[in-house]
């Protein structure tokens, strides 16, 4: 198997854009996913791969499959989570952020109002915990194994390394492993993710209604009146009349509209921007992943990061004692807002080249594939690495 540095563009079209594929890991080798998914960019639902999971045994009320809120609260309850009031009617549906205790949340879900589509009723918050670092927090519990398919993953193996050779990062920025749970009509605006990554998810519970563009139509979702923001939604009925102008293009977009009910597997390749509604009430596993896939993405953002931060930056240049001085204030500034800096990424590539770049599955042994996956990772991080070190030297 061989792992492509310039993955070609998904093959969509904005009338015909397909239904997205729908396959079962028992007829879904890791190198078919690799062949036909990963290295296209193109998304995919899984199913089965959730089988055996602690988590869809105990997190789950056997007698209808909803979420035992109750056990989430008695055994977890003591967690503080994140959760973001998203009942707003301005398109974004994301208002303010605070943590609270789980067990709070709980008592928050049973004694709000009656809910229709928005969750709560008219007029009353609407919270959806999210990225809550639930494996970080609890790493004793086991409540999943990360499905085989998902394994090549640099980011979150580096993560690990970080943690166990220098035992600070606190839980809250320990990895991108998430839980996420909120009540039907809870959601989640128009974004790509993280630098680029490739996210999957898989609900213990309940059904998402996603919508998926590809990278090719990225431009189509942004303001045409020069101020440089993103649509927030594609329900073109949440715009308002003055959103609807500042977004001419979205209506050209292509949509790719996926319903994932508990169990299956979502695979949202890197670059694709996506909004998500629960349909239902939801639990779910959420992760974000790198590997040479995404690299692409992942440089061209980072690039753009950086020259957006110079620019902002620019009247401090005078005050730095030199170019490394500004060029470090750069730096801070693109990891605030992107998540990594060039030098981060230099280290990530240097530990996936040094052989750190693929999770063991928690299944025992690491299939064949996988090997090969590691090994190749290793030359491709390598190669990017050498690019890197190339390319952007004052950027380090
Ligand atoms: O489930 C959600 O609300 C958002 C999930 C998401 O954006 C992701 O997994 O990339
Ligand atoms: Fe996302």
């Amino acid at each position: 198997m061989t792992t492509t540095t310039s993955p070609a563009e998904p093959d969509v079209r904005h009338a015909g854009l397909a239904r997205v594929d729908v396959r079962h890991c028992d007829e879904l080798s890791y190198e078919a996913f690799v062949e036909e998914y990963m290295i296209p960019l193109k998304p995919v639902l899984i199913e089965g791969v959730a089988r055996g999971w602690r988590s869809m045994e105990e997190w789950v009320c056997p007698s209808d499959g909803s979420i035992d809120l109750g056990f989430l609260a008695a055994r977890f309850g003591e967690s503080e989570v994140c959760v973001t009031d998203t009942s707003g009617t301005d398109g974004y549906g994301e208002g303010a952020s605070r943590t609270m205790r789980l067990s709070d949340y709980v008592h928050w879900w049973r004694s709000r109002g009656s809910c229709g589509d928005q969750a709560g009723g008219a007029g009353s918050e609407s919270l959806y915990v999210k990225d809550w670092h639930f494996a970080a927090e609890h790493p004793e519990y086991q409540a999943y194994t990360c499905p085989t398919y998902f394994c090549d993953d640099w980011l979150n193996s580096w993560y690990d390394r970080r943690r166990a050779e220098e035992e600070t990062a606190a839980p809250t920025t320990s990895d991108y492993r998430f839980v996420y749970l909120g009540p039907a009509g809870t959601r989640t605006p128009v974004h790509h993710d993280v630098l680029m990554s490739h996210s999957w998810s898989i609900n213990v519970s309940g059904t998402k209604r996603w919508l998926l563009v590809p990278p090719s139509h990225t431009a189509y979702l942004h303001s045409v009146t020069g101020a440089d923001c993103l649509v927030p939604t594609l329900d073109a009925g949440r715009l308002s009349a003055a959103q609807r102008e500042q977004f001419a293009d979205v209506a050209k977009a292509a949509v790719l509209e996926v319903t994932q009910p508990a169990g299956q597997a979502l695979f949202v390749p890197s670059g694709w921007h996506h909004e998500v509604v629960n349909a239902t009430d939801a639990l779910s596993i959420n992760h974000n992943w790198i590997n040479a896939a995404c690299l692409p993405h992942l440089w061209a953002f980072l690039d753009a990061e950086t020259t957006a931060a110079r620019r902002l930056i620019e009247d401090c240049r005078p005050l730095c004692a030199d170019e490394a001085e500004f060029e470090g204030l750069v730096g801070n500034n693109v990891r605030a807002n992107a998540g990594l800096n060039w030098q981060d990424v230099r280290c990530l590539l240097e530990s996936v080249a040094r052989g750190g770049g693929v999770l063991d599955p928690g299944r025992g042994s690491v299939c064949s594939a996988l090997a090969a996956a590691t090994r190749d990772s290793q030359r491709v991080a390598g190669e990017w690495l050498a690019r890197l070190l190339g390319t952007q030297p004052g950027a380090l």
